[in-house]
C-alpha cells in the first residue's frame, strides 16, 4: 500500500478510493492500519451529526432531505448509513440507494452503507475509523445513521459532535426510552412523519415532557414531514446553530 499516495487520493476526495479503504476497513483488513495511524494526523474540519432513533422513523428519508438542503447551502457532505440486521428492514439498504440516487452523480455527496454486523450498540464495527477517512476528505458536514432506539445508541454520542433523535407519532414507548435517559444523548428532537395523525398530540406530550424539566439541557425540539420536505431547513439551521458553538 502506497500511503502517501493513497492520503493525497482521500485529500482530493477520490471516492472509488475512499470506497475502497472503507471496504478494508469493515472487512477488519490489518493492512489499513499504517494507513489509519497516519490519518490521525489530518483534522479535518466535518461537524458530525449522528441521526438515530427507532427502525422505521424515517431517518433515511430525512437524511436525503436533509442532504438537499446541505447542498444548498454549498456545503459537501459524507453519509454513513448502518443498516440494522433486523429482518424487517431487510429493504433498508435498497431502499437507501433509491432515495439516494438523486445525489450519485454529486460530487459533493459521498454516500456508503454498512452492515451493523450484530450487537455493536447500532454502531458498524470500525465506524469510529471510517470517519477518520471521512474527516481527511475534507468535506463539511458527515451525517451518520444508526437505528434503534435503545441504550445502545448512547454509544454513538461518543462519535459524533451533534445527535438528532428521530422519532415518529404514535411510539409511546418510545417516550418511556427517553424518560428513561436516552434523550440525554440528543441535541435535537425531531418528530417526523409530522403528517400523521396524532403528530400533535405526540408534540405536546414531548413538549410537556420537556419542559417539566427532566433534563438540566433539553434538546430542542422540531417537527419534520422528510417526504414533503417540510421542517427541513429549521432543522438544518439548528444544526449550523449548534455548530458554531462548537
Ligand atoms: N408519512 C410520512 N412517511 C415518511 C416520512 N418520512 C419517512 N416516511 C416513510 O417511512 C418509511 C420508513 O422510512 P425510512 O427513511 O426508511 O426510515 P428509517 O428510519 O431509515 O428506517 P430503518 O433504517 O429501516 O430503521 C418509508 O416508507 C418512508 O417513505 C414522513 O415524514 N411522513
Ligand atoms: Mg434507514
Amino acid at each position: 500500500m502506497n500511503i502517501p499516495e493513497i492520503i493525497k487520493k482521500i485529500r482530493k476526495g477520490d471516492e472509488r478510493t475512499v470506497g475502497q479503504i472503507l471496504t478494508l476497513i469493515e472487512n477488519r483488513n490489518p493492512s489499513v492500519i499504517p494507513l489509519l495511524s497516519r490519518l490521525k494526523a489530518i483534522k479535518g474540519k466535518a461537524l458530525r451529526i449522528g441521526i438515530t432513533g427507532p427502525l422505521g422513523c424515517g431517518k433515511s428519508t430525512l437524511i436525503s432531505a436533509l442532504t438537499g438542503e446541505i447542498r444548498k447551502a454549498g456545503k459537501k457532505v459524507a453519509i454513513l448509513a448502518v443498516d440494522p440486521t433486523s429482518p424487517f428492514s431487510g429493504g433498508a439498504l435498497l431502499g437507501d440507494r433509491i432515495r439516494m440516487r438523486r445525489y450519485y452523480e454529486d460530487r459533493g455527496v459521498f454516500i456508503r452503507s454498512l452492515s451493523s454486523k450484530g450487537p455493536h450498540g447500532g454502531i458498524a464495527p470500525g465506524l469510529p475509523e471510517m470517519m477518520r477517512v471521512l474527516d481527511a476528505m475534507g468535506g463539511d458536514i458527515t451525517l451518520i445513521e444508526t437505528a434503534g432506539a435503545g441504550q445502545n445508541d448512547v454509544r454513538v454520542r461518543t462519535l459524533v459532535d451533534q445527535v438528532v433523535l428521530v422519532l415518529m407519532p404514535g411510539t409511546g414507548d418510545d417516550i418511556q426510552a427517553l424518560k428513561g435517559g436516552l434523550f440525554e444523548i440528543a441535541d435535537i428532537l425531531v418528530l417526523n412523519k409530522s403528517d400523521m395523525e396524532g403528530a400533535g398530540i405526540q408534540m405536546d406530550i414531548l413538549r410537556e415532557t420537556f419542559q417539566e424539566g427532566i433534563s438540566k439541557n433539553p434538546p430542542v425540539l422540531l417537527k419534520t414531514d422528510s417526504l414533503r420536505q417540510k421542517g427541513i431547513l429549521s432543522l438544518w439551521k439548528e444544526i449550523c446553530k449548534k455548530g458554531e458553538m462548537k
